[in-house]
């Protein structure tokens, strides 16, 4: 479908189109087009752009990979359709590991989604040979990798459900979230929790990381100074207001 790029709403309309695309080639789960547009709701709140909070979160997300020993990204088919490539540049600038792992799980859609990732980004991903099993996890997302996320202590999350989140942080593993639902199980169980879209969040946890690395003094002090409940609560009053924006902010959008 043409979108025009007058459309005030080309950006969503061509992200959407993708997702779609992204179903029929079995990378995005159909159900992964409801949690898209729950995320678009959420964002719709934030102004979509990053708020002051969600870059907050995103500097103290980078200074938390930098520090980790063992970071890992996870991938799910939502995540590889959004932002291959740009999650593979943050597992660059951090050293993490990307480990791809599905709720809907298939060999085939498995090996589809590696492949995509790997086919965008450049970079090898761990998830094929699944041999390890995480604890506390009913559904076939618990299926990972010893060398990747069974090993790791710190643990980016991309948009997903709770479950797996609540099980890494209960094994002592550091969750970094984003997802735009700031009452998600996910966000909840995150010791630093991004409430942004994730298109926007990873390349700015990415510039976060360029500019922290090697800087030991300027990590402890982005953890340090950094308040997760805090924040979080920020980023609900700001969604309050979103809701109560004025009638011109809203027919701009
Ligand atoms: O690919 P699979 O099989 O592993 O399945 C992936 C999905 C996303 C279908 C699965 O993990 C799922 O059902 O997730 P949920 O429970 O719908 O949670 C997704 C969360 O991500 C929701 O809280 C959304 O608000 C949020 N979200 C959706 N799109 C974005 C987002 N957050 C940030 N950026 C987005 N683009």
């Amino acid at each position: 479908m043409k979108i025009s790029k007058d459309h005030p709403r080309y950006l969503s309309l061509v992200i959407r189109e993708r997702m779609a695309a992204m179903v029929e080639e079995g990378i995005v789960s159909p159900t992964g087009l409801i949690a898209h547009g729950r995320g678009e709701a959420f964002d719709y709140l934030l102004g979509e752009r990053t708020t002051p909070e969600a870059d907050a979160a995103e500097k103290a997300a980078a200074a938390l990979l930098l520090g980790a020993k063992r970071p890992v990204i996870t991938v799910n088919g939502n995540a590889a359709a959004l932002a291959a490539r740009e999650l593979a540049e943050l597992a660059r600038a951090t050293g993490a590991l990307v480990e791809v792992n599905l709720f809907h799980r298939s060999e085939e859609r498995l090996s589809k989604v590696c492949d995509l990732v790997e086919r965008e980004s450049g970079i090898k991903v761990l998830g094929r040979d699944q041999d390890a099993v995480l604890e506390g996890i009913a559904s076939d997302r618990a299926r990972c990798t010893s060398k990747g996320l069974l090993a790791a202590d710190v643990v980016l999350i991309p948009l997903e459900d709770g479950d797996r989140a609540e099980a890494m942080a209960k094994a002592g593993k550091k969750v970094i979230s984003i997802d735009l639902n700031p009452l998600s199980r996910t966000t909840l169980a995150a010791e630093v929790a991004v409430v942004d879209e994730l298109t926007r969040a990873v390349p700015n946890i990415t510039r976060w990381a360029v500019e922290l690395k090697g800087d030991a003094g300027g990590i402890a002090d982005a953890l340090s100074s950094y308040e997760n409940e805090e924040n979080l609560d920020a980023v609900m009053r700001r969604m309050c207001q979103g809701l109560k924006g004025s009638t011109a902010d809203r027919s701009e959008r």
